[in-house]
C-alpha cells in the first residue's frame, strides 16, 4: 500500500489532518487499532475552542456542531460558595462551544468515509523501517503482518501509542508533571445545573459542572490520584455533587448516570515533535489536566500548523514550515500548558495543603473576579489564543 501521508490514529488529531491534507489534493492513509464502534463511543472532551469551530466550519465538517452544538459566552468561578460569571465574549469577542469529542469524532468519520476516503479501523500500527528516507509502516489488520509506504508519517496516536516510543530517547526531552489527584466524571441523563460551565474551589475539592445537552449534563469530582471508580457508587457522586455546590446543590437534579469512569491529571511534553519524517501531533506528544479544556483543542492546533507544512512540501518542494513546525507548535503547547497547570493550582485541594496556600487559592480567584485585566487574561487563554501562523 502507498500514500503520501500515512496517519497513525483516527482521533480529533489524526482525523483534522487527513481532512486538511483532502482539501490541499495530498493522499493519506489513517491506521486506527480501535473499532469505528469504540471510537465514536469514547467519553472524553467537551469543549471546543473558537479556533477549532472555525477550523471544522473551513473544512465543511460543521452542520451539526453549529446545529447541536451550546455556543457559550461565559462561564462561572465558584469560590467562598459564591458563583461569580466570567463573561468571555464581553472579554474576547469570542464563544467555546460545548459538543462532546464523540459527536466531533462520528462527523468526521462520516466525512472522510462519504468522500471515498480509507480509515483502516482494527488495524494496528507496529513499528516504522526508513524514517529518514522512504518511511514504511508496519502494520497488524485481521491478522494479517501490512505494510504502508510513505513519504511522511503523522503519529496522531495519542499518549499511549507505539509513535513516541518508536523515537530514540535520546533525540527526545521529555517535561512531565503529575497531580495529586484525579477526576471522577460521570455522563447523567439530567439537566444541567446551570446554562453555562461552573469551576468548584471547595473545601472537599474541586468540581466541575458541564453538560453535552439540555438533557444530558457531564459532571467531575477531584477524588485521590489511585482511586478506584468502585469507591464511588452513584450515591455517594451525587452526596458530594450537592456538598460541593453548597447552597446552589438544591438546583442540582439527579438522573441516571449512563458513564462513569476516572480521568488521572498529568501534564507531559515531549520535545522535539518530530524525528526525521515522522511528526508528533496531539496526545501523541502532549497531555495536559482538562481543567482547561485544552487537550483536543491542542491537537486541532497542531495538525493546523502541520497540514500547512504538508501543503508547502508538495507544491513548492521547500520544507521551511516542516522545519519550524514543531517549535510553532511547541510555542502553543507551552502556553496552554501554563494556563492548564495554572487553572488546576488554583481550583483543586492538595493533600495536606498549608492553610497560607489555600488562603493564596482563595486571594487569587478573588483577584481575578475583581480585575478585569486579570479576568481578560483568563478569558483568553480560556477561549484560544490566537494562532501564529
Ligand atoms: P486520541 O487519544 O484521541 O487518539 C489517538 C488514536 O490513536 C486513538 O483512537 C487510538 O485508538 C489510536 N491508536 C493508538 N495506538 C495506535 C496504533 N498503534 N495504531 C493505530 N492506532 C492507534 N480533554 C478535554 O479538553 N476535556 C476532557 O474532559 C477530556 N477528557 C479526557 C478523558 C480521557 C480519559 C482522555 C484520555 C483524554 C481526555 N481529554 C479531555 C483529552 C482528549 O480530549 C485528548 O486531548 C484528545 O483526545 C487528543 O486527541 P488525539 O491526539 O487525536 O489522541
Ligand atoms: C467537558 O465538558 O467535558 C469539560 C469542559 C471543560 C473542562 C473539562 C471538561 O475544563
Amino acid at each position: 500500500m502507498r500514500t503520501q501521508v500515512g496517519i497513525v490514529g483516527a482521533g480529533p488529531a489524526g482525523l483534522l489532518l487527513a481532512h486538511l491534507l483532502r482539501r490541499a489534493g495530498i493522499s493519506s492513509v489513517v491506521l486506527e487499532n480501535r473499532s469505528r464502534q469504540y471510537v465514536i463511543e469514547r467519553v472524553r472532551a467537551g469543549l471546543l475552542e473558537q479556533g477549532t469551530v472555525d477550523l471544522m466550519t473551513e473544512l465543511g465538517l460543521a452542520d451539526r456542531l453549529h446545529h447541536e452544538g451550546l455556543a457559550h459566552h461565559g462561564l462561572a468561578l465558584r469560590f467562598g460558595g459564591i458563583s461569580h460569571r466570567v463573561p468571555l465574549t464581553e472579554l474576547t469577542g469570542k464563544v467555546v462551544t460545548i459538543y462532546g469529542q464523540n459527536e466531533v469524532m462520528k462527523d468526521l468519520i462520516d466525512a472522510r468515509l462519504a468522500a471515498g476516503d480509507e480509515i483502516l479501523f482494527e488495524a494496528a500500527a507496529t513499528g516504522f523501517e526508513n524514517l529518514d528516507t522512504k518511511p514504511r509502516i508496519r502494520f497488524r489488520q485481521n491478522g494479517d503482518e501490512e505494510v504502508l509506504e510513505c513519504d511522511f508519517v503523522a503519529g496522531c496516536d495519542g499518549f499511549h501509542g507505539m509513535c513516541r516510543p518508536a523515537i530514540p530517547s535520546s533525540a527526545l526531552t521529555t517535561y512531565d508533571r503529575e497531580y495529586p489527584f484525579a477526576w471522577v466524571g460521570i455522563l447523567s441523563e439530567s439537566p444541567p445545573v446551570s446554562d453555562e460551565l461552573i469551576y468548584v474551589h471547595h473545601a472537599r475539592g474541586f468540581a466541575l459542572f458541564t453538560m453535552r445537552s439540555p438533557s444530558l449534563s457531564r459532571l467531575y469530582l477531584q477524588c485521590r490520584p489511585d482511586d478506584d471508580i468502585a469507591n464511588w457508587p452513584d450515591a455517594r457522586i451525587w452526596e458530594e455533587l450537592h456538598l460541593r455546590l453548597g447552597d446552589e446543590g438544591d438546583k442540582l437534579i439527579e438522573g441516571k448516570v449512563s458513564q462513569k469512569a476516572i480521568t488521572p491529571m498529568r501534564s507531559f511534553v515531549t520535545a522535539p515533535m518530530r524525528y526525521q519524517r515522522l511528526f508528533l501531533a496531539g496526545d501523541a506528544a502532549h497531555i495536559v489536566p482538562p481543567t482547561g479544556a485544552k487537550g483536543l483543542n491542542l491537537a486541532a492546533a497542531d495538525v493546523r500548523v502541520l497540514a500547512r507544512g504538508f501543503d508547502e512540501y508538495y507544491v513548492t518542494g521547500r520544507t521551511d514550515l516542516l522545519d519550524c513546525y514543531s517549535d510553532v507548535a511547541l510555542r502553543r503547547v507551552w502556553k496552554a500548558q501554563r494556563f492548564s497547570w495554572w487553572m488546576t493550582s488554583m481550583l483543586h485541594l492538595f493533600e495536606a495543603q498549608p492553610a497560607f496556600d489555600r488562603q493564596v487559592q482563595l486571594a487569587e480567584l478573588d483577584y481575578i473576579t475583581d480585575s478585569r485585566a486579570a479576568m481578560t487574561s483568563l478569558a483568553e487563554n480560556y477561549v484560544g489564543l490566537p494562532f501564529e501562523v
